[in-house]
Formats: structure tokens, sequence, C-alpha cells
């Protein structure tokens, strides 16, 4: 029988989307019908687990699945020894302490006492120790914000992304306990087949991610200004230059980081470029 390797991702939540999406980007069909535990992918050797996300670190970790997308914050708190294969650049948040407005808290060391509410009680005490503080840990499984006003905790760590829940709660965000994002995960003894297809898998997830953060520039410059251009440009080898049917004219073809965007624009306008055009990537392979 054809081996295959086995996913375990979040069956509805925070992460489902932007994982099935990913998987998708991959190339990846399947079909993700409501009330599906599992299902199989029609061109790729994969089979996909549809989990609570607190369970997917124990059952990767147990090789009930080989592979798994999750928070790093559930990582770290449910502590299993899995090997943390990459980093998914979403679903991105922070585990952070809180306490009411009304606090007088300054400083770390005023967590001394203090009564802190949390469902991230493994992290929030690996924090503690090594900040060397003495804090209560009150394990609570949800709605951790209201703690404080119902006179149950003095703070709370939480997981924050926005930041609204904190404030329309009355709490202060004081101090940033760990920075999370999902991540892909592996069961420490991959059988060479899954590694194999965990490698394939990897090469496309990273294709899809590099697209997705890079544009294709295309631009008219006249031939005076190549050079100064080329250099403005950081293109993947060196900026690809055609001719145009205007004599003293070119086209100048490359790939730049979304996040130099405007940057590297307004430098290629000032020195002479004209008809900038950008476009998305669909994949990128380097
Ligand atoms: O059912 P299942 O157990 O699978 O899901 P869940 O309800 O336990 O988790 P879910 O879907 O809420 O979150 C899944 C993962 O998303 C988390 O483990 C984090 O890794 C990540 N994530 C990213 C977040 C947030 N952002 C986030 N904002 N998880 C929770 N929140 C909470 C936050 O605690 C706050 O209460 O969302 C609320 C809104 O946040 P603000 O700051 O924008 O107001
Ligand atoms: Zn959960």
């Amino acid at each position: 029988m054809e081996q295959k390797i086995k996913i375990a991702v979040q069956k509805s939540g925070r992460l489902y989307e932007d994982s099935i999406k990913l998987l998708k980007e991959c190339g990846i069909g399947f079909s993700n019908g409501m009330n599906k535990l599992r299902t199989e992918a029609q061109n790729f050797p994969m089979e996909i687990l549809f989990l609570r996300d607190d369970d997917i670190p124990q059952y990767v970790e147990d090789g009930v699945a080989d592979i798994g997308i999750v928070g790093e914050n559930i990582l770290a708190e449910t502590g299993k020894a899995l090997n943390l294969v990459e980093r998914l650049g979403f679903g991105k948040c922070r585990l952070s302490l809180a306490v009411p407005k009304s606090s007088a808290y300054e400083k770390l060391s005023d967590l001394n006492g203090m009564k802190i509410a949390t469902s991230y009680s493994r992290v929030l005490q690996g924090y503690l120790k090594e900040n060397k503080i003495q804090g209560e840990i009150h394990e609570i499984s949800g709605s951790v914000e209201i703690a404080p006003s119902i006179g149950l905790a003095d703070a709370v760590c939480d997981l924050v992304s926005s930041g609204s829940t904190l404030f329309a709660n009355g709490l202060r965000e004081v101090e940033t306990v760990m920075s999370s994002e999902a991540v892909l995960v592996a069961n420490r003894n991959l059988g060479s087949e899954q590694a194999a297809i965990l490698d394939k898998l990897l090469f496309r997830m990273r294709a899809v991610r590099k697209a997705r953060s890079n544009r294709y520039i295309l631009l008219n410059a006249p031939d005076e200004k190549l050079e100064t251009i080329c250099n403005i440009l950081p293109g993947m080898k060196s900026p690809t230059i055609l001719p145009l049917a205007e004599k003293g004219w070119s086209s100048v073809h490359s790939v730049i980081d979304e996040n130099d965007f405007w940057e590297i624009t307004e430098k290629l306008k000032e020195n002479g470029a004209e008809g900038i055009l950008v476009v998305p990537i669909e994949k990128m392979i380097i």
C-alpha cells in the first residue's frame, strides 16, 4: 500500500481556515465537508485529521498523526516532545499578563503575591520562575479575562491579538510572556517515507509563503538610468532588461519584497522609472 503522511489540523476555530488555505495553495486537493473527522487528499499522499487544537500535540507525539499545525502557545503549554519544523506566519498572537486598569502595577516584581488567572499555567510557571516572581497561579479553562472583575484574581495571563478583549474587560496589558504563531510540528521518529513526503510538503509551503510576501515589478526606464535603477532593485539574481520599441528606453522586470514596496517604488520614480506595474506572484521556487 502506498505510504501517506497524516496531518492533524484544527477542526474549527482560529487556525482552521488558514491551515486549509495553505494546504490547498500547496496544490493538495481534498474535500473538507462539515463534521468530517478525516479525509484523504486526492493528488498527494496525505490524510488529514481534524482535531481540537489542544489535542494535536498529543496525537503527533503518539504517532496517530505524523505532523500537525498548531499554535506555538499550545505546543509550549502541552510540553510535548515534537520537532518544530516550520513557522507558518498566521495565527499570530501573544500570551500576555494584564492587570485591572486601576492597578498600581509598574514593574514585573509587582506581581509578587498576586493571584494570576490563566489557561497557560505551565508557560506562566516557567516565566515566573525565570523572573524569580512568587505569584499564585489559578488555572481556569475559559473566560480568563473576567477573573479580576469577579474577584477571582489580581491579574490574568491570556492570549491577545488586537487587545480589544482586554480593553473591554477593563484590563491593561503589562508584559508579554511569549509570542506565538501557527507552526508545523512533526513526530520525532518519522518513518523515512513520511520524512520524504514532509520534505515535499515543506518545499511547496515555502514556495507558497515566499510568493505571498513577494511582488513582481515591471517598469520602463530611460537607458541612461538603467544602472541606477538596477541598483535599487534587489531581484532574484538580477533584473531582466528588455528593449522597448521606443528607442533609448527599456523595460525592467524584477521581484521585490512586499515590505520594501513603497520605499523601492518611491526611489524608482525619483530615478526616472515610469509605468510601474506591481503584480502578485502565485508560486515562487528559488
Ligand atoms: O476548539 P479548539 O479547542 O480547537 O479551539 P480553541 O477555541 O481552543 O482555540 P481558538 O480557535 O480560539 O484559537 C486557536 C489558536 O489561535 C490559539 O491557540 C492561538 O495560537 C491562535 N490565536 C491567534 C488566538 C488569538 N489569535 C486570539 N485572539 N487564540 C485566541 N485568541 C483570543 C484571545 O484570547 C481573546 O480572548 O481571542 C480573543 C480576542 O482577542 P483580541 O485580543 O483580538 O480581543
Ligand atoms: Zn482549544
